[in-house]
């Protein structure tokens, strides 16, 4: 077992069911309420109406979770996902039918791209109204197909607990993610005469593969020892599976220098000398530089996902690549690989670990040492001024922030720069939306996580533009003393967005400015620009601590006093307004045409 141990105890394999009482007469909806508390679901986030109702009148009759109202469904499924990142368990929402229903396809789609396992419980109009345009109508099963690993509509009492196990089952098993039960409101004020919770899903189509061929094992190890410079890119699904530690033996063992994508920081530590930190788009120079020289390739729960290989035809173009992966049907997906090795991470790596030994790459590693000193992750300083630089800013939190602190974020270049400027040395530490890019994911994800521990500091990186999607939330967090720290880079503009503009568009800055200018009316004239809204007030509108500052002489003062506030707090940072994030691979690029800024 490494230092850099599992923050979360790993998730189990199979829920305990409580034991099986005899049959019983049960409602629809106390069937429901049944079942979580037999799932072990210990909380529930969600939004009530008339569809959901019955379910809504059973669920304060249980005192084995906590349900959780939020200000929005969008909320709820991003504060699940959140809770289901920190804790590695399934997060769980109740929903109503038509709109309420509706509001949770981004995060359903949010939790299929980063296979987080999410249970969704949405009510659905009366059977007999199904087809009809009744109020609040919607096909939600029709909808959410693609945006769920599995969806169901249930169609009349007897096969209810049957599904709602399998729904439970599917989320959680395999390689991870949301699946939705849709509930008739007839169905769930009837009555079940012989109601048994089932102890095993019924899914006869549905098999998972958890240990790799034998031979592909032997094939791996061959490959990794008879190269000279073997490379491991890690990625998300090393933190689903909880083989963080694994993954550092083999790493360690063997000698192999890691890069991890932006889902799987965390899952080797930043600080350790093997360390290359993030590839790809925003990844760093010395990590792109090792993917396009090595000569064999070892990912790991990872997916090979367009913001990482950059030109496809051009990515890791010696190397032989050997695939790690739990979901068969990312095998040879995006990049062809010589050897799949199909199952679950942590299982496959504690049956390569026992015969790893030092890989012969001792010139190799002085390469990528050698890159690194050339080319480390840096910014151009603005020498003495007061202006807050926000990769500095990311810094001073990094300093500031306690060793098992939760840091989510929001998306768009504080996201960028939250990723490349601070360190992560465990798993489940870092919740970001990375697949699906979603604005407005990070502050409700932070209070799931901060629901998930309460005691742990959790500190939001967030941008002026990505915070205002789900400011409502601010509600929540006070309401059920969730202290969230949230940190606005505020820089006035989509500055992810305003960054294309003027690199690829021209400065045509078309539709992205947040501020109205003030002063000379340059967007440049950050002092005088007209912020909008004012976040200091806002926070304490919610009764929540909320300072602004915009001279580094107060930031250290300001970062201090916002993660010592008891409750949730903002602290928002104006920061220099036309910073770019760098490195940068352009789209479509070869990781070969990577911009350092540096110029
Ligand atoms: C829901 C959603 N809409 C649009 C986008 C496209 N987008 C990506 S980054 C970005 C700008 C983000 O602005 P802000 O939150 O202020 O962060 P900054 O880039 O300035 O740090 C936009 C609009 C998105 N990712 N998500």
């Amino acid at each position: 077992m490494s230092s850099y141990s599992q923050t979360a105890k790993p998730a189990k394999k199979k829920q305990a069911n409580a034991v099986q009482s005899a049959p019983c007469r049960k409602k629809g909806a106390e069937i429901v309420v049944d079942a979580l508390e037999r799932e072990g679901v210990e909380v529930v986030f969600g939004y009530p109406g008339g569809a959901i109702i019955d379910v809504f009148d059973m669920l304060n009759q249980s005192d084995k979770f906590q349900f959780i109202l939020t200000r929005h469904e969008q909320g709820a499924m991003h504060m699940a996902e959140g809770y289901a990142r920190a804790t590695g368990k399934v997060g769980c929402v109740i929903v109503t039918s038509g709109p309420g229903a509706t509001n949770t396809v981004t995060g359903l789609a949010d939790a299929m791209m980063d296979s987080t396992p999410i249970v969704v419980i949405s009510g659905q109009v009366a059977s007999h109204l199904i087809g009809n345009d009744a109020f609040q109508e919607a096909d939600v099963v029709g909808i959410t197909r693609p945006v769920t690993k599995h969806n169901y509509l249930v169609k009349n009492i007897q096969e209810l607990p049957q599904l709602l196990k399998n729904t439970f089952h599917i989320a959680r098993t395999g390689r991870q993610g949301p699946a939705l039960i849709d509930i008739p409101k007839d169905i769930q004020k009837q009555t079940l005469e012989n109601y048994v919770y089932p102890s095993e899903p019924a899914l006869p189509g549905y098999r998972i593969q958890t240990k790799p061929a034998a031979e592909n094992v032997a094939k791996a190890w061959e490959m990794i020892y008879s190269s000279k410079r073997p490379l491991i890119y890690a990625g998300g699904g090393v933190i689903n599976s909880n083989a963080a530690d694994e993954l550092f033996v083999l790493a360690t063992k063997a000698n192999i220098p890691v890069t991890t994508t932006l889902m799987g920081l965390g899952a080797f530590p930043e600080t350790h000398p093997l360390s290359l930190h993030m590839l790809g788009m925003h990844g760093t120079v010395y990590a792109n530089k090792a993917v396009q020289a090595c000569d064999c390739l070892i990912a790991v729960g990872s997916r090979f996902d367009d913001r990482v290989t950059g030109k496809i035809s051009e990515f890791a173009p010696h190397a032989k690549i050997i695939h790690m992966d739990i979901d068969p049907s990312s095998i040879s997906k995006n990049v062809a690989v010589d050897v799949d090795l199909i199952g679950d991470v942590k299982e496959i790596l504690t049956m390569l670990n026992p015969l790893a030994k030092r890989c012969d790459a001792d010139e190799w590693l002085m390469q990528v040492e050698d890159w690194k000193k050339k080319h480390p992750l840096r910014y151009k300083k603005h020498g003495d001024s007061e202006e807050i630089l926000p990769q500095e800013l990311i810094e001073e939190i990094n300093k500031a922030a306690n060793d098992d602190a939760i840091v989510a974020s929001e998306v768009g270049q504080h996201q960028m720069w939250a990723a490349q400027h601070f360190a992560f040395t465990r798993p489940r530490t870092w919740i970001t939306s990375g697949g699906l890019g979603t604005m407005g994911f990070g502050f409700p994800a932070a209070i799931g996580a901060q629901r998930a521990f309460p005691g742990r500091q959790v500190i939001l990186i967030a941008g002026d533009g990505s915070i205002q999607m789900n400011i409502q939330e601010l509600a929540t967090a006070a309401y059920y003393n969730l202290p969230v720290k949230v940190i606005i880079l505020n820089n006035g503009w989509l500055g992810m967005v305003r960054q294309w503009q003027d690199l690829f568009y021209g400065k045509n800055y078309s539709a992205t400015e947040l501020t109205r200018p003030g002063g000379d009316g340059s967007p440049g004239d950050w002092k005088a620009a007209e912020y909008l809204p004012r976040f200091d007030i806002l926070a304490q509108a919610y009764g929540c601590w909320g300072r602004s500052v915009s001279q580094r002489s107060e930031l250290d003062g300001a970062l201090k006093e916002c993660l010592a506030a008891e409750g949730p707090a903002i602290l928002e940072v104006k920061v220099s307004r036309e910073e770019n994030v760098y490195p940068m691979v352009p789209a479509g690029a070869s990781l070969n045409q990577i911009m350092d800024g540096m110029a």
